[in-house]
Protein backbone atom coordinates (compact mmCIF):
# COMPACT_ATOMS: atom_id res chain seq x y z
CA UNK A 1 0.00 0.00 0.00
CA UNK A 2 1.30 3.46 -0.61
CA UNK A 3 0.25 6.47 1.95
CA UNK A 4 0.62 9.51 1.07
CA UNK A 5 0.54 11.05 4.64
CA UNK A 6 0.79 15.14 3.13
CA UNK A 7 -2.60 14.75 1.12
CA UNK A 8 -5.25 16.67 1.79
CA UNK A 9 -7.64 16.37 4.27
CA UNK A 10 -6.29 13.54 5.10
CA UNK A 11 -3.59 10.80 4.97
CA UNK A 12 -4.47 9.11 1.26
CA UNK A 13 -4.13 5.35 1.27
CA UNK A 14 -3.82 3.06 -2.21
CA UNK A 15 -2.77 0.03 -3.25
CA UNK A 16 -1.60 0.38 -6.94
CA UNK A 17 -2.35 -2.89 -7.93
CA UNK A 18 -5.91 -1.61 -8.36
CA UNK A 19 -5.40 2.00 -8.98
CA UNK A 20 -5.40 3.95 -12.70
CA UNK A 21 -4.25 7.25 -13.63
CA UNK A 22 -7.12 9.28 -15.25
CA UNK A 23 -5.48 11.86 -17.43
CA UNK A 24 -8.45 14.20 -18.45
CA UNK A 25 -8.56 16.01 -21.63
CA UNK A 26 -5.17 17.19 -22.28
CA UNK A 27 -6.27 18.40 -25.92
CA UNK A 28 -4.63 20.55 -28.59
CA UNK A 29 -8.23 22.35 -28.56
CA UNK A 30 -8.09 23.43 -24.60
CA UNK A 31 -4.07 23.80 -24.44
CA UNK A 32 -2.97 25.00 -27.75
CA UNK A 33 -3.19 28.59 -29.41
CA UNK A 34 -5.89 28.33 -31.77
CA UNK A 35 -8.11 25.60 -30.29
CA UNK A 36 -11.49 26.07 -28.07
CA UNK A 37 -10.73 27.36 -25.41
CA UNK A 38 -8.82 30.15 -26.90
CA UNK A 39 -11.78 31.00 -29.21
CA UNK A 40 -14.33 31.24 -25.72
CA UNK A 41 -11.84 34.17 -24.79
CA UNK A 42 -9.46 31.95 -22.47
CA UNK A 43 -5.89 32.34 -21.85
CA UNK A 44 -4.45 29.10 -22.85
CA UNK A 45 -0.98 29.78 -21.32
CA UNK A 46 -2.64 29.12 -18.15
CA UNK A 47 -3.44 25.53 -18.71
CA UNK A 48 0.10 25.12 -20.77
CA UNK A 49 1.87 25.33 -17.67
CA UNK A 50 1.27 22.50 -16.02
CA UNK A 51 2.49 20.06 -19.20
CA UNK A 52 5.34 19.45 -17.93
CA UNK A 53 4.26 18.37 -14.55
CA UNK A 54 1.56 16.17 -15.88
CA UNK A 55 4.02 14.93 -17.66
CA UNK A 56 6.29 13.54 -15.54
CA UNK A 57 3.54 12.82 -13.45
CA UNK A 58 2.27 10.13 -16.81
CA UNK A 59 5.53 9.00 -16.98
CA UNK A 60 5.98 8.42 -13.56
CA UNK A 61 2.77 5.84 -13.35
CA UNK A 62 4.02 4.50 -16.80
CA UNK A 63 7.17 3.43 -14.57
CA UNK A 64 5.10 1.88 -11.44
CA UNK A 65 3.24 -0.32 -14.48
CA UNK A 66 -0.39 1.16 -13.49
CA UNK A 67 -2.83 1.37 -15.34
CA UNK A 68 -3.28 4.73 -17.39
CA UNK A 69 -6.21 5.57 -19.08
CA UNK A 70 -6.59 9.08 -21.41
CA UNK A 71 -10.41 10.81 -21.79
CA UNK A 72 -11.13 13.55 -24.93
CA UNK A 73 -13.93 15.70 -24.75
CA UNK A 74 -15.10 15.34 -28.58
CA UNK A 75 -17.89 14.45 -30.45
CA UNK A 76 -18.82 12.34 -33.62
CA UNK A 77 -18.01 13.93 -37.45
CA UNK A 78 -22.10 13.75 -37.26
CA UNK A 79 -22.58 15.54 -34.25
CA UNK A 80 -25.40 13.18 -33.23
CA UNK A 81 -23.75 13.37 -29.72
CA UNK A 82 -23.98 16.53 -29.56
CA UNK A 83 -27.06 18.22 -27.57
CA UNK A 84 -28.05 21.63 -29.27
CA UNK A 85 -28.19 23.20 -26.07
CA UNK A 86 -24.29 22.69 -26.10
CA UNK A 87 -23.75 23.62 -29.24
CA UNK A 88 -25.30 27.05 -28.91
CA UNK A 89 -24.69 28.10 -25.56
CA UNK A 90 -22.74 31.74 -25.70
CA UNK A 91 -21.22 33.53 -28.30
CA UNK A 92 -18.10 31.80 -29.04
CA UNK A 93 -16.39 33.05 -32.37
CA UNK A 94 -16.43 29.02 -33.31
CA UNK A 95 -18.88 26.56 -32.50
CA UNK A 96 -18.43 22.76 -31.72
CA UNK A 97 -18.41 21.21 -35.15
CA UNK A 98 -17.07 24.55 -37.45
CA UNK A 99 -13.93 24.55 -38.95
CA UNK A 100 -11.06 25.91 -37.31
CA UNK A 101 -7.33 26.04 -37.46
CA UNK A 102 -6.99 22.13 -35.97
CA UNK A 103 -9.91 21.26 -37.63
CA UNK A 104 -13.36 21.05 -36.82
CA UNK A 105 -14.07 22.18 -33.62
CA UNK A 106 -13.83 19.12 -30.68
CA UNK A 107 -14.89 16.36 -33.34
CA UNK A 108 -12.77 13.13 -32.75
CA UNK A 109 -10.51 12.66 -35.26
CA UNK A 110 -9.69 15.72 -35.73
CA UNK A 111 -5.84 17.56 -34.91
CA UNK A 112 -7.35 19.72 -32.13
CA UNK A 113 -9.49 17.34 -29.95
CA UNK A 114 -6.38 14.74 -30.00
CA UNK A 115 -4.23 14.67 -26.94
CA UNK A 116 -0.85 16.60 -27.00
CA UNK A 117 2.00 15.18 -28.23
CA UNK A 118 3.68 15.82 -24.67
CA UNK A 119 1.01 13.05 -22.84
CA UNK A 120 0.59 11.29 -26.33
CA UNK A 121 -1.33 7.82 -25.37
CA UNK A 122 1.06 4.91 -25.53
CA UNK A 123 -0.07 1.34 -26.68
CA UNK A 124 -2.29 -0.59 -24.32
CA UNK A 125 -3.38 2.98 -22.39
CA UNK A 126 -7.04 3.36 -23.22
CA UNK A 127 -8.55 6.53 -24.56
CA UNK A 128 -12.11 7.54 -23.88
CA UNK A 129 -13.84 9.71 -26.22
CA UNK A 130 -16.87 11.77 -24.03
CA UNK A 131 -19.69 13.71 -25.21
CA UNK A 132 -20.22 15.53 -21.69
CA UNK A 133 -18.29 17.04 -19.01
CA UNK A 134 -17.96 13.87 -16.81
CA UNK A 135 -15.85 10.94 -18.68
CA UNK A 136 -18.77 8.12 -17.16
CA UNK A 137 -21.55 9.42 -19.39
CA UNK A 138 -22.30 7.46 -22.41
CA UNK A 139 -18.64 5.85 -22.50
CA UNK A 140 -17.44 2.39 -21.41
CA UNK A 141 -15.06 4.29 -18.59
CA UNK A 142 -17.46 2.63 -15.87
CA UNK A 143 -17.39 -0.85 -17.61
CA UNK A 144 -13.73 -0.69 -18.21
CA UNK A 145 -12.60 0.28 -14.35
CA UNK A 146 -15.03 -2.22 -13.24
CA UNK A 147 -13.55 -5.27 -14.76
CA UNK A 148 -10.09 -4.33 -13.74
CA UNK A 149 -11.23 -3.96 -10.03
CA UNK A 150 -9.90 -0.83 -9.60
CA UNK A 151 -10.78 0.99 -6.64
CA UNK A 152 -8.76 4.13 -6.45
CA UNK A 153 -8.40 6.61 -9.28
CA UNK A 154 -5.51 9.40 -9.42
CA UNK A 155 -6.30 12.35 -11.45
CA UNK A 156 -4.83 15.11 -13.82
CA UNK A 157 -6.25 17.65 -16.39
CA UNK A 158 -8.15 19.89 -17.53
CA UNK A 159 -10.25 22.22 -16.44
CA UNK A 160 -10.23 21.40 -12.70
CA UNK A 161 -13.82 22.56 -12.22
CA UNK A 162 -14.84 21.33 -15.31
CA UNK A 163 -14.34 18.30 -16.41
CA UNK A 164 -11.67 17.42 -14.24
CA UNK A 165 -14.13 17.89 -11.24
CA UNK A 166 -17.35 16.65 -13.33
CA UNK A 167 -15.50 13.26 -13.33
CA UNK A 168 -14.39 12.87 -10.18
CA UNK A 169 -17.68 13.32 -8.87
CA UNK A 170 -18.93 10.75 -11.03
CA UNK A 171 -16.48 8.43 -9.82
CA UNK A 172 -16.64 9.57 -5.82
CA UNK A 173 -20.57 8.78 -6.83
CA UNK A 174 -19.20 5.18 -7.56
CA UNK A 175 -17.31 3.81 -4.88
CA UNK A 176 -13.88 4.98 -6.20
CA UNK A 177 -11.08 6.71 -4.09
CA UNK A 178 -10.02 9.25 -5.97
CA UNK A 179 -7.03 11.80 -5.71
CA UNK A 180 -6.27 14.97 -7.27
CA UNK A 181 -2.71 15.88 -8.30
CA UNK A 182 -2.74 19.56 -7.60
CA UNK A 183 -0.32 20.93 -9.71
CA UNK A 184 -0.94 18.75 -12.78
CA UNK A 185 -4.38 20.18 -13.32
CA UNK A 186 -5.10 23.37 -14.18
CA UNK A 187 -8.09 26.21 -14.56
CA UNK A 188 -8.54 29.00 -17.04
CA UNK A 189 -9.54 30.93 -14.02
CA UNK A 190 -7.34 30.40 -11.63
CA UNK A 191 -9.64 31.24 -8.41
CA UNK A 192 -11.84 28.15 -9.64
CA UNK A 193 -9.07 26.18 -9.21
CA UNK A 194 -8.33 27.04 -5.66
CA UNK A 195 -12.08 26.56 -4.94
CA UNK A 196 -12.38 23.42 -6.32
CA UNK A 197 -9.69 22.05 -4.64
CA UNK A 198 -11.30 23.00 -1.46
CA UNK A 199 -14.58 21.66 -2.57
CA UNK A 200 -13.31 19.09 -2.94
CA UNK A 201 -11.46 18.41 0.29
CA UNK A 202 -13.90 19.85 2.24
CA UNK A 203 -16.17 17.99 4.72
CA UNK A 204 -13.81 14.98 5.50
CA UNK A 205 -12.79 14.49 1.80
CA UNK A 206 -16.37 14.74 0.63
CA UNK A 207 -15.23 14.32 -3.25
CA UNK A 208 -11.52 13.22 -2.62
CA UNK A 209 -8.43 14.21 -1.72
CA UNK A 210 -5.80 16.36 -3.28
CA UNK A 211 -2.06 16.15 -3.43
CA UNK A 212 0.94 17.93 -5.01
CA UNK A 213 3.10 15.92 -7.52
CA UNK A 214 6.23 15.97 -5.15
CA UNK A 215 3.87 14.18 -2.36
CA UNK A 216 2.85 11.12 -4.57
CA UNK A 217 6.73 10.36 -5.45
CA UNK A 218 8.05 10.78 -2.01
CA UNK A 219 5.16 8.77 -0.90
CA UNK A 220 5.75 5.87 -3.59
CA UNK A 221 9.02 3.98 -3.90
C1 LIG B 1 -14.36 22.40 -20.80
C2 LIG B 1 -13.04 20.55 -20.04
N1 LIG B 1 -13.89 23.23 -19.87
N2 LIG B 1 -12.28 19.57 -20.48
N3 LIG B 1 -13.87 21.15 -20.93
O1 LIG B 1 -15.22 22.76 -21.57
O2 LIG B 1 -12.96 20.91 -18.88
Amino acid sequence: MVKIDAALPFVFTFDPATTALVVIDMQRDFIERGGFGETLGNDVSLLQGIVPTASALLAFCRGKGIEVIHTRECHKPDLSDLPMSKRDRGAPSLRIGDPGPMGRILVAGEDGADIIPELYPIAGELVIDKPGKGAFFATPLGDHLRQRRITSLIFAGVTTEVCVQSTMREANDRGYDCLLIEDATESYFPSFKTATLEMIRAQGAIVGWTAQFAQLEAAWH
